[in-house]
């Protein structure tokens, strides 16, 4: 057994990990990530596209946001699509002057994970048998097994910044966690395609034969989501297949000049909305997808996930700057206050803009057909005057940070 020690133990090196451990390496309280798999797996996912501009100031302060400013757009609004009559959110209008960057989860974690190389600091890639121990007592600590060494770190603080299936959320005991969760009766199956996208900006579609979300990583490439049945898998989508079927969804302008080509990437993810709380026991903190799931029909999983870590370091550094004793332990409840907008905006955006075959009526206690009836009415009326797409406008920008 191999000991080591660091101030911060983070689990997992998704964008809450790296962002975390960035950040708290500049104002030097330092970290050492572990993570499950390589590296080259992490940036084999791709997952979200939009980021605040509270994930956008927090990229920048942890001095990793040069390739960002540099191929990164800005998005002053974006469409949704009402049974093909687009209209559009004019986000700067309607927020005076908020706007949302579009650019890749998965060029954020490269561009964090290089910063992290440069810095020479620590990460324990392809671990197995994590385990965290002691998480209510003064010494908490991590043991885990890499290229057939065990190790064991000590440390202040773990954050379990591990995403849904990690080892973290699960070492708080049942008994003194409560789990809330929706899952949603459909999936999106998304589609990475080296083709210029369908418009400057995204389209969110409400259609009779479901939603589907023209986005967007760059000028020359597209990402593409239609909600299918969770019984639906990869195979029986060929890119024929969804190219017609992304057709019919979208607004007839969008369709008619729509550029197909070859995917480069095809998946199918389920959707939920789920919170743990609290999202803290004694030393362990959960950051992220660890402590909470939200359907990605608001854009909002990554920049949640990103709130998380700025409330965590800024009372980190409290506690390792200011010498203010316990400031962490404030966390769980500065946190979630934000958590529960972020979910009931992502459940919202979700309810009013799927077609929920026979499981959402049931749910809220009505038949299928009057509660798509009462859902088609709600989106009506949100976009039909200034008032309501600004309700819309504020969330999809992002709500302010708390003050720590
Ligand atoms: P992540 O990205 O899941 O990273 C967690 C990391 O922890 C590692 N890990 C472990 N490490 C050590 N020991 C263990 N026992 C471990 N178990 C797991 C994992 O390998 C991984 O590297 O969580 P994080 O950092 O909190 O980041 C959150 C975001 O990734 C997430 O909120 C968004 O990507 C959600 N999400 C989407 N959000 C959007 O806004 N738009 C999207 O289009 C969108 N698509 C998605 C998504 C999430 C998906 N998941 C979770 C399956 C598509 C998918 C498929
Ligand atoms: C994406 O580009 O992957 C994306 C963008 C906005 C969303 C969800 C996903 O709401």
């Amino acid at each position: 057994m191999q000991s080591i020690k660091s101030k911060v133990a983070i689990i997992g090196a998704g964008p809450s990990g790296l962002l975390l451990g960035q950040l708290l390496a500049k104002q030097g309280i330092d970290n050492v990530i572990i993570e499950r798999v390589s590296g080259d797996y992490v940036l084999g996912r791709i997952r979200a596209g939009i980021l605040e501009q509270g994930l956008v100031d927090l990229l920048r302060e942890a001095g990793v946001s040069e390739r960002m400013d540099a191929e990164g757009h800005v998005h002053d609004g974006f469409a949704i699509s009402y049974y093909g009559k687009p209209y559009r959110i004019d986000l700067n209008k309607l927020t005076e002057g908020k706007t949302v960057m579009c650019y890749g989860q998965t060029e954020v974690t490269r561009d964090l994970m290089a910063a992290r190389a440069e810095q020479g600091q620590t990460t324990y890639y392809s671990s197995s048998k994590v385990a965290l121990h002691d998480i209510e007592s003064a010494q908490p600590s991590v043991t885990f097994e890499q290229d057939g060494v065990t190790y064991q770190l000590e440390c202040d603080y773990i954050a379990g910044c591990d995403g849904f299936h990690g080892v973290s959320r699960k070492s708080i005991p049942a008994e003194k966690r409560q789990e809330f969760e929706r899952v949603y009766p459909f999936g999106w199956l998304g589609i990475l395609s080296e083709t210029p996208p369908v418009a400057d900006e995204l389209i969110y579609c409400k259609t009779e034969r479901g939603f589907a979300l023209a986005s967007q990583r760059s000028s020359t490439r597209s990402r593409y989501y239609l909600q299918v049945p969770l019984t639906d898998k990869v195979e029986d989508w060929s890119d024929q297949r969804f190219w017609d079927e992304l057709k019919h969804r979208l607004p007839q302008e969008s369709a008619d000049a729509l550029v197909t080509g070859p995917s480069i990437e095809k998946s199918i993810a389920p959707l939920r909305s789920f919170v743990c709380e609290p999202m803290q026991l004694g030393k362990l903190f959960l950051v992220g997808d660890a402590a909470h799931i939200v359907p990605p029909t608001g854009a909002k999983g990554l920049n949640l996930a990103a709130s998380d870590v700025a409330i965590l370091y800024g009372l980190l550094c409290k506690e390792y700057k200011d010498n203010e004793a316990n400031a962490s332990q404030r966390y769980s409840e500065l946190a979630l206050s934000r958590v529960w907008q972020a979910e009931r905006f992502s459940w919202w955006m979700s309810n009013m803009l799927h077609d929920f075959k026979d499981d959402a009526g049931e749910a809220n206690n009505m038949d299928q057909k009057t509660f798509a009836r009462f859902m088609k009415s709600e989106l009506d009326f949100y976009l039909s005057h200034e008032e309501g797409q600004k309700v819309i406008a504020m969330q999809y920008v992002g709500l302010p940070y708390p003050q720590i």
